[in-house]
């Protein structure tokens, strides 16, 4: 399998102004007829390439009319050529297609019997011949015919212009996009759907009908989603002044989906799980992120639609610039700090061990095999940390200004990540020359910061800055980022202004904005109380590791009182961090000076009043033990599990009463309402409940619990905490695995995203016998391996939710992954090589462990029909 890369990079030789589809719909046997206007614009260019696949057989091919005789062009399985075209000609091409015997559900496919296309990356080539690249801008004119019976709706982007009877009870529409785009963000879909609508007045007066087709027993539960896209709208045209630009917005929710949805104009196709949304179904987490979700895909219409890549490689142009917006769009709607402790959790748990781990690369990648494997966190979550270093270090009335020349400019363009830099430059009058390694360097900096006084009084802040090697990078030149930080007076009656006296920096509102381009930097501050403490990274103003000389007291201090949540959290992540690291060394819980100090620190925050439920929901968590393995060398993740485990026992029986208390109080505060404080309690609960469930008696709380649940929020938090319950220790309070779970599965089986989390809960169980249980789940009659949102339940869940049964010491956690992985990727080659990453982490195991987890990559590789997909992954992981 070829490599592409970056430097390769050619303008296409043809372009192709206008295309028209007429698509005759049956299940088995698909016709399309593709006219396509081609015009040339490379005159060196002596024959046209179209990208095609094994997956449809051509029927016919003309040129202006003329049938193209086989000798005159060349058919291989990636495609054809075609030699010695005139400068503009028409081509003609007829394919026939499966649509039902598709299951990796790219191009043409069916889900529960509905027609759907998903043609980002490359799926577009599945349907049709076609020069299948992002830098082909077509306007697109489409005809489908179908069923009238099995498919009454018709969709495709852009305006319905006609629709019609057919003989045969088939009927056609015919819809026109006014806009040329790429083919990635074509989309048909046919079936038998219904519709929920609503209309919504643009600020200048545009009335845009909403329609939301979902499959008739969820239509029920699209509300949500679809008062999550007015919201959208008008918040973009609030913030960044961008008004929808057509009559028509449909988003269709389909089951069968490799992602979450997916943004083609106007017609936008949604995973259910990002759509379906009601409380007895959904909890607080699935409506925030339906409204996230919805967002982003409606965020696209400009940045990725109307503003599209050049290539492949300038992916986060519109993934980590419309990130960056839905993140903000969700901290508008909710809670902005934390939001951004969500979004710090993701980027750590997630994009912080790709990025040190084998598959690192680059926000712009340079090469790949398979552009489906860069749909990373990389690309979307890191690359929305560069947009906001961006603002971060020009300002955020210039990044708006920069955002408005950077349409104005580009508007109907397929452009580069440097464009968007250079615009941003241009905005803010800033050199941004260094700071482009951001997408140029893969790997997360660190940063060392230690303060000291010099002789003169003055306080000093010294940066030290480094990023370890990363495949294909030993070596890192200094990144150029913005590091915002305050000085805490220990007495809140202090009025002393530090000022900043020397280093590159201004006082803002929220702080200090510290400028770092070298190695080392050093600040230099006068007016600094003695006994300040450094409230460094406030905001997460970077995506940095940071390590520092702070005391533990300061954290305890920092922990307690700064006003920057990020700040806040970190302080009592890193007591909670130290303390396990501590108890995997074999010291106790109580004696370990980190441990005494977060055992005071949770005492103070359970008896006091608790005024913010949901900061001090997170406050109460300890960093997950993915986070804190991924600092240590040798890992045995099983060690570091029990000492998690330890910490929290001790934690839950050092505060028995004060936990019992809160969590009665607020279980009996929780009302079923969708308000930010209600969500706020049922978070605060749910915690306390993990907590209450460890001490004597804890099964009846989670029992309880269960019972008197409302929503699917509470329902949840019980079922977690059950799932992790032997069936002897279920202490005749109904609160054991057995008796909720099948309760659970009882109340939900008709409604498969709650089944979805049935199965999840399951696979990420502490008991000691998940990994028989996952087996035993595999052959459940609800499992399928051909549905992703099932795949990854189990599957995804396991191996990154549930360290301590994946990486059980024999390594059948490993061997159960890579025989699935074997089984998926004849299915869905991307479902497949979406779970290969965890299999990747071995550098970090102690060597047995080490050992028995490339034993699984070489099984994987040592098969003979493995994609490319898993392969790319499989081969990058060990090297
Ligand atoms: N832009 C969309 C990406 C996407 C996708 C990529 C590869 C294979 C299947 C896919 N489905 C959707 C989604 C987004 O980021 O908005
Ligand atoms: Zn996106």
């Amino acid at each position: 399998n070829k490599t592409i890369r970056l430097a390769d990079y050619k303008p296409p030789g043809f372009s192709i102004p206008r295309i028209s589809l007429v698509i005759s719909l049956d299940r088995h046997e698909t016709r399309v007829k593709a006219t396509l206007d081609c015009v040339r614009q490379d005159v060196t260019a002596a024959s046209i390439r179209l990208d095609g696949s094994a997956h449809m057989r051509l029927a016919g091919l003309a040129v202006d009319g003329r049938p193209v005789a086989e000798s005159l062009y060349d058919l291989d399985v990636d495609g054809l050529s075609l030699k010695n075209v005139p400068d503009h000609f028409t081509l003609t091409i007829d394919t026939v297609l499966d649509p039902a015997a598709n299951t990796r559900l790219e191009g043409l496919y069916l889900s529960e019997g509905c027609f759907c296309t998903q043609c980002e990356a490359e799926g577009f080539r599945h349907i049709t011949f076609f020069p299948d690249r992002p830098d082909i801008l077509s306007l697109y004119d489409v005809r489908i015919e179908a069923s009238r019976e099995h498919c009454p709706v018709l969709l495709s982007n852009g305006n319905r212009v006609e629709s019609g009877m057919l003989p045969g009870g088939r009927h056609y529409a015919v819809w026109r996009d006014p806009f040329p785009k790429p083919c990635y963000l074509f989309a048909l879909v046919a079936g038998d759907l219904e519709c929920l609508s609503e209309r919504f007045v643009t600020r200048s007066g545009r009335p845009v009908d909403l329609h939301l087709y979902a499959k008739p027993h969820d239509i029920g539960q699209c509300g949500h989603a679809l008062a999550s896209l007015k919201r959208a709208m008008r918040w973009d045209e609030d913030v960044f002044g961008l008004e929808y630009d057509l009559d028509v917005y449909n988003i269709v929710a389909v089951s069968d989906f490799n992602m979450g949805a997916m943004e083609n104009k106007s017609l936008n196709i949604f995973n259910t799980k990002f759509v379906l949304a009601a409380a007895e179904t959904a909890t607080d987490r699935d409506f925030d992120n339906v409204e996230g979700v919805i967002g982003h895909e409606y965020f696209h219409n400009w940045t990725g639609n109307r503003i599209t890549c050049r290539d492949w490689f300038q992916l986060s142009l519109k993934e980590g610039l419309t990130v960056f917006r839905d993140q903000e769009f969700s901290s508008d709607m909710g809670s902005r700090a934390l939001k951004r402790l969500d979004d710090v959790r993701l980027l750590r748990t997630i994009q912080f061990p790709e990025d040190s781990g084998p598959l690192a690369h680059p926000v712009r990648p340079d090469s790949y095999v398979e552009i489906n494997n860069f749909y990373t966190a990389t690309v979307y979550n890191k690359g929305a940390e560069v947009i906001r270093m961006m603002r971060h270090l020009i300002g955020t009335e210039a990044f708006q200004a920069g955002m408005a020349l950077y349409i104005e400019r580009h508007d109907g363009q397929a452009v580069t990540c440097e464009d968007f830099v250079r615009t941003m430059e241009d905005a803010g009058g800033r050199d941004l020359t260094q700071f482009r390694l951001w997408y140029a360097q893969s790997g997360t900096p660190h940063l060392d910061i230690r303060r000291s006084r010099d002789e003169t009084g003055m306080t000093v802040l010294e940066v030290v800055q480094s990023c370890p090697p990363t495949p294909g990078q030993p070596v890192k030149e200094p990144f150029h980022m913005p590091l915002l930080m305050d000085w805490l007076p220990r007495n809140a009656s202090d009025r002393s202004a530090p000022r900043l006296v020397d280093g590159t920096g201004q006082r803002l509102e929220q702080g200090f904005l510290l400028e770092l381009r070298k190695p080392v930097e050093r600040f230099v501050f006068a007016d600094v109380p003695v006994d300040a403490v450094p409230s460094l990274l406030r905001g997460f103003s970077a995506p940095v590791i940071l390590k520092t000389d702070v005391s533990l007291d300061d954290l305890s201090f920092l922990a307690r009182h700064d006003d920057d949540a990020f700040v806040r959290f970190e302080a009592a992540q890193t007591l909670g961090r130290k303390t396990v690291l501590d108890r995997m060394h074999d010291v106790p819980v109580g004696s370990g000076e980190a441990g005494q100090a977060l055992l005071a620190f949770f005492t103070h925050l359970l008896s006091g009043p608790l005024e913010d439920a949901a900061l001090t929901a997170e406050l109460l968590s300890l960093p997950g033990e993915t986070e804190i393995g991924d600092a240590v060398d040798a890992l045995d993740p099983v060690r570091l599990h029990r000492a998690r485990e330890a910490v929290l026992n001790t934690l839950a029986a050092n505060d028995a009463e004060l936990l019992q208390a809160s969590y009665t109080e607020y279980r009996d505060r929780q009302t079923p309402d969708l308000s930010s404080e209600a969500k706020a309690i049922r978070r605060l609960s749910g915690l306390l409940l993990s907590y209450v469930a460890r001490l004597e008696g804890g099964a009846g709380y989670v029992g309880e619990h269960y019972r008197r649940a409302f929503t699917m929020t509470e329902r949840m938090a019980a079922l977690v905490e059950a799932a992790h319950i032997p069936d002897h220790a279920a202490d005749g309070g109904g609160g054991g695995t057995t008796d909720l779970l099948d309760d659970f599965y009882r109340r939900y089986e008709e409604y498969p995203l709650v089944i979805d989390k049935w199965f999840a809960v399951q696979a990420q169980s502490r008991r000691g016998d998940t990994l028989q249980r996952i087996c035993k789940l595999k052959e459940h009659p609800a499992f399928t391996l051909h549905n992703p949102n099932r795949v990854r339940a189990v599957f995804t869940t396991f191996s990154m939710a549930n360290p301590a049964c994946f990486h059980t010491g024999d390594g059948s956690g490993y061997e159960l992954l890579a025989e699935t992985i074997m089984e998926v990727d004849p299915i869905n080659p991307q479902v497949a090589a979406r779970l290969v990453a965890p299999l990747g982490r071995w550098r970090r195991l102690e060597p047995t462990r080490q050992k028995l987890m490339r034993a699984a990559l070489e099984r994987i590789l040592s098969c003979k029909s493995i994609s490319s997909d898993v392969k790319e992954l499989v081969q990058k992981s060990l090297q």
